[in-house]
């Protein structure tokens, strides 16, 4: 085999990297980052939105970057978060795509169950419940669903701002709630009963399919030319692509803002009890199926910070934790899948109130908000990863944590601790590596299925083990 590099676009919720992967040829791989850009959402009269010119802007910088590091570049790749789009109009887009964490989606989803009831829907599509699921939101769209021709998630709304192709990458479209979670095509009778117009939807690719070759002014601006690759553009499918785990025996958590805590399948889970349990079937790169449920993740930690900072408290997060390990005494736990910490805006006030509110202690300093955090986060993810096993019938022998929250000592301690399984935490740039992989493999620098990838995974980044308790 050939050697090469591919670059990898991947927006997080926080920041965006351009990741560049090179691999040598004889399958191993090395990323260099050349360029880093913050995500700040910005807050408008109709509601919260995203920069999304920004995040372009940022992308392009990043991609020059890689051009001039890499002028042979075999392909661009783009991963971000799911369910939100823009609506276009021809080449318009019609306003500024919404943020989901945005909260006026609750209308959208009385509006939605209203016609097609909760249990109906899961049996076409197979998602968990989140109130911003992108059928949700358009239930809200009101008279600009009339005036759109096209909607776009965000990582394939980047990919025509680069080639001017317009698809659907099928992993991502997998959480829109518009899929049908078996044959994986359209659901347009769905759309058709929820008054979403067929053409809005646009041709579904799957991961590895070539989108094309850059638009000729972007290739001017950028100094090179490269095609842009479809990739599990679900930062999430692009991450489950990068655990270097046994999918017959582990169990999984990709551990950001979120904390998406499952299996991998071969085929949808559609029962009453996985309903209830509120797991989700979302798509996987080569047609696997990501069962997992979404905890709150990191976000509860990160949003406590962002109060504290706003108050003029100023926060190092390393030295929080390390306070947050010695903390003493009785520690409140709080449900981590409560929606009312999904909204931006005062999150120790919302812990706080939760926990007096269901009898446990309150925490009184930023140490131990951040000692409830984590137990609490343990907690959920340890439950979630028993439900994930028992209703898959997967047998968990080890939980893998891929993502920031690999480096979070104190929780994959406490997770293994609770959960009573060793820990594997690694890599960090999980979603990053997944999307450089399947680059690597449409451009035959790699080979082989999801296995023989996540052998690579395995030989190129330290993991480290957490053991429980018990067993120490
Ligand atoms: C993680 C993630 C989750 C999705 C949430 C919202 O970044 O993509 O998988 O449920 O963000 O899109």
């Amino acid at each position: 085999m050939t050697g090469g590099a591919v670059a990898a676009v991947d927006l997080g919720a926080t920041s965006g990297r351009v990741i560049i992967g090179r691999f040598d040829g004889s399958g191993s791989i090395s990323m260099e980052t050349v360029g880093r850009f913050a995500n700040t959402p910005v807050r408008q009269p109709d509601g919260l939105h995203w920069d999304l010119l920004g995040l372009y802007r940022g992308a392009l910088d990043g991609l020059r970057g890689a051009f001039r590091a890499e002028p042979g570049l075999a392909s661009i790749g783009i991963d971000s978060w799911a369910v939100d789009y823009a609506l276009l109009r021809g080449d318009r887009m019609l306003g500024v795509p919404f943020h989901y964490r945005d909260e006026r989606t609750s209308a959208g989803v009385e509006a939605v169950h209203a016609r097609v009831p909760f249990e109906q829907l899961y049996r076409r599509n197979g998602l968990q419940f989140l109130p911003f699921n992108t059928l949700y939101q358009l239930a809200t769209e009101g008279d600009w669903l009339a005036q759109a021709e096209q909607l776009l998630l965000i990582p394939d709304l980047l990919g025509w701002m680069l080639t001017g192709a317009r698809v659907a990458e099928r992993t991502n479209a997998s959480t829109t709630g518009l899929l049908d979670v078996t044959s994986r095509a359209w659901d347009l009778d769905l759309a058709s009963r929820l008054e979403i117009p067929a053409g809005l939807l646009p041709s579904l690719v799957d991961p590895g399919a070539t989108l094309g070759g850059l638009r000729p002014e972007v290739a001017g601006e950028l100094g090179g030319q490269a095609p842009v690759v479809a990739v599990g553009s679900h930062d999430t499918a692009s991450a489950v692509v990068a655990v270097p785990m046994r999918a017959d025996r582990a169990a999984y958590i990709s551990c950001g803002t979120w904390g998406l805590v499952g299996v991998e399948t071969e085929h949808p889970v559609l029962t009453d009890a996985a309903r209830e349990a509120n797991f989700t079937n979302e798509g996987g790169v080569d047609g696997r199926v990501r069962f997992l449920h979404n905890v709150m993740g990191l976000w509860l930690l990160s949003e406590s910070v962002r109060t504290w900072e706003a108050a003029g408290l100023s926060v190092d997060l390393p030295s929080l934790l390390a306070a947050a390990g010695k903390v003493t005494g009785p520690i409140g736990l709080f449900d981590a899948n409560d929606p009312v910490f999904l909204a931006p805006g005062d999150m120790p006030a919302r812990i706080a109130a939760w926990l007096r509110a269901h009898d446990q202690p309150v925490p009184s300093s930023p140490a131990e908000f951040a000692r409830s955090i984590v137990e609490s986060l343990a907690e959920a993810f340890a439950v979630a990863v028993r439900s994930a096993s028992e209703l898959s019938g997967v047998p968990v022998e080890t939980i893998h944590v891929v993502g920031g929250g690999a480096l979070n000592t104190l929780l994959c301690q406490r997770l293994a601790d609770r959960s009573g399984l060793p820990v594997a935490a690694g890599p960090v740039e999980a979603t990053a590596i997944g999307n450089l992989l399947i680059q690597a493999r449409t451009a035959g620098l790699v080979s082989g299925d999801l296995e023989s990838l996540r052998a690579v995974v395995a030989a190129a980044f330290d993991v480290v083990t957490y053991l429980p308790a018990r067993a120490r």
